[in-house]
């Protein structure tokens, strides 16, 4: 028998929801595809390789954040069910004007940028939160969140009313089937870190790292994309970390696009997270593009990385 696809899915399981946030998983289907056909073609058309611009952040964008922003942003401005969207690339967030919308989205459109040139995943992230006077809302507010991973086969994943279920997107038929049912967060222990900003880690960090380096119980694992890393997170265990540190006093990923979706996520699989010592859902964020430090995983090891009383959090 034919495997289930996202839309039939999204409908037979999330009717409670209605059509706005089937409208909204149309859109985020829509353009998983659209990506998908641009990351194949790397560097063979117009939208591989740098753009010579900087985003909000400073940092250089490479030809498919932009494309990817403006394909995502202007879709979901589009969707009846859309009331505003923020995106990691935007300055300011957008609203639709439709007077229809429900949802606030906010998305990382191409998340892992540096992989893009040299062909290793990258993904895409939103955050689905209710409609509210700013886009400023606490992680705990979510609606929904979850994660699109380019990589060798395209998944789609989400998190909704407390489950998470993955799609493969199948070729043949042009669209994501249900592969990974209730996901429940594994138990392995990799951990996930940039040890290249060893000598900028407080001595807090140091310590968790030396302890469970001796252990002997632990694999390191990189991909230096949070949606590969925690993909692997999320399927085998483990923690991924990006800690506040000398030189990044509140850590390097944003609050709003990165650390609250993935969390939530992470967290309705049964795993943890942590910003220093502060749950990430409970943080309000004070500016759209702030950062904070982050460690998520499985419940043990997080409680574990908690014990090392980490910095930052707000
Ligand atoms: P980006 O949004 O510019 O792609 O940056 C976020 C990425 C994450 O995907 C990843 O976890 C992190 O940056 C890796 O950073 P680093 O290269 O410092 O290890
Ligand atoms: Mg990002």
């Amino acid at each position: 028998m034919a495997r289930i696809t996202l839309h039939e899915f999204v409908s037979a399981h999330n009717a409670e929801l209605g059509q706005p946030f089937a409208e909204v998983m149309d859109v985020l289907e829509s353009f998983a595809k659209t990506i998908q056909a641009k990351v194949q073609r790397n560097g063979l058309i117009e939208e591989s390789g740098d753009s010579g611009g900087t985003n909000v952040y400073g940092e250089n964008v490479q030809k498919l954040d932009a494309f990817a922003d403006g394909a995502l942003t202007n879709a979901l401005l589009a969707c009846p069910a859309i009331h505003a969207v923020g995106s990691e690339e935007l300055e300011t967030p957008k609203l639709s004007g439709n007077g229809t919308g429900i949802y606030t989205l906010t998305h990382d459109p191409v998340d892992g940028s540096s992989n893009i040139d040299t062909n290793l995943p990258i993904g895409t992230i939103f955050g689905l939160y209710p409609k509210a006077d700013s886009v400023l809302q606490k992680g705990n507010t979510l609606v929904a969140s979850g994660y699109i991973l380019y990589g060798p086969s395209m998944l789609l994943f989400y998190a909704v009313n407390g489950t998470v279920n993955g799609f493969t997107f199948d070729p043949d038929r042009e669209t994501f089937v249900l592969s990974y049912e209730n996901v429940r967060i594994g138990e392995k222990k990799y951990y996930a870190i940039n040890e290249g900003n060893w000598e900028l880690f407080f001595e807090e960090e140091q310590k968790y790292l030396t302890t469970i380096k001796t252990s002997g119980d632990f694999t390191a694992r990189y991909v230096g994309s949070m949606v590969g890393d925690i993909h692997r997170t999320l399927l085998k265990g483990g923690i991924f970390i990006y800690p506040a540190d000398k030189k990044h006093e509140s850590g390097k990923l944003r609050l709003l696009y990165e650390v609250a979706p993935l969390s939530f996520l992470i967290i309705q699989a049964g795993g943890d997270a942590t910003s220093g010592v502060i749950n990430p859902l409970e943080l309000t964020p004070v500016k759209h593009d702030q950062r904070v430090p982050i460690a998520m995983g499985t419940k043990v090891l997080v409680e574990q990385y908690r014990s090392f009383s980490p910095k930052g959090g707000k």
